[in-house]
């Protein structure tokens, strides 16, 4: 087992918060969004096809997965990203914002291991992480994360893509220190439209697009109407019948334009919840988890029921 040869102190700050009270950002009129996105994606195409990515595999090791992109200067040896092999597929998910539907790049560069959680787009993260411009031009950079991020707070850029990937494994080092392997890693080429857009922020002139080299080390669930089911499974079905792990305001049990992760009474049949997931007779009082919440007929097997406290035919 190799150990981690010691932690550098964590001395830089967290810009990647949506919406913050920084007194050194500045607001420009916005632009209009269709316009805006079409220059940042000639932008980043520009980048992708003239850049090259060199990927550190050294297990164990803080480094791993470690990437370093420049400007390529030799195309008989250089790879562009744009141009990539299949190992380190160059993907595109859409997401929706501002009435437009961006594609965003990225690069998967490990998935991390299969059968661990990926976080919904509302959990929290643990991460490293480095935020450059497109210019090369480093604005963030944590190597040994402290504390975990709320999806939800950060540029929903992060929201889009962090999802995609599964954590790894990791082991206490005895040093102190903790040992993180096989972690999910990528790196996502966000347009500004997903990052600060006409917010400036401190190394980030408005309307940059950005990019962001990532490692996910772990991840939290989170609950947050605190009614005991985790938002990540507050994700309503599509018409297969298939959560997709992706929660929007769409995802609406009673249709009261409340989604169903920050709703307290989901069937809207004024039973909180909550208190629809006791356990009868139970003292002192237990409930019921997601996994084993029953139907109004009282099953709690059948895969495709329908759990009560989403049914307002009973409670
Ligand atoms: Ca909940
Ligand atoms: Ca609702
Ligand atoms: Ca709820
Ligand atoms: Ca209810």
């Amino acid at each position: 087992m190799k150990l981690l040869k010691y932690i550098l102190p964590i001395v830089t700050l967290f810009l990647v918060v949506a919406c913050q009270d920084d007194d050194d950002a500045t607001v420009e009129p916005p632009r209009d969004f269709t316009e805006q996105y079409k220059a940042d994606t000639l932008a980043i195409n520009t980048y992708l096809r003239e850049h090259y990515i060199t990927v550190t595999n050294a297990a164990g090791y803080t480094t791993d997965m470690d990437v370093v992109i420049s400007k390529i200067t030799n195309p008989e040896t250089q790879t562009s990203i744009w141009d990539m092999p299949n190992r380190q597929t160059r993907m595109v998910k859409v997401a929706s914002q501002n009435d437009l539907e961006y594609e965003v790049h990225y690069l998967n560069l490990r998935q991390g291991i299969p059968t661990n959680p990926k976080p919904c787009n509302f959990d929290s993260v643990f991460v490293s992480y480095r935020g450059t411009l497109l210019n090369g031009s480093q604005f963030d950079y944590v190597q040994v994360p402290s504390v975990m991020f709320r999806l939800e707070t950060l540029i929903r850029g992060w929201g889009e893509i962090i999802p995609q990937f599964n954590t790894g494994s990791y082991t206490d080092a005895g040093d102190g220190t903790t040992i993180f392997e096989d972690f999910g890693a990528g790196v996502m080429f966000l347009p500004s439209g997903l990052g600060y857009y006409n917010v400036s922020q401190v190394g980030i002139p408005a309307y940059s697009p950005i990019v962001f080299s990532f490692k996910l080390y772990e991840i939290e669930r989170l609950d947050q109407d605190n009614d005991g089911i985790p938002t990540y499974l507050e994700d309503v079905p599509n018409d297969l019948g298939i959560k997709d792990g992706y929660i929007t305001i769409d995802d609406d049990t009673d249709g009261d334009g409340v989604p169903d992760f920050r709703d307290i009474d989901d069937d809207g049949d004024q039973i909180l919840t909550k208190n629809e997931l006791k356990i009868p007779n139970t003292d002192p009082i237990q409930y019921y988890t997601y996994e084993n919440a029953p139907d109004c007929s009282g099953n709690t097997t059948n895969p495709n029921r329908i759990r009560k406290y989403l049914d307002p035919n009973c409670n």
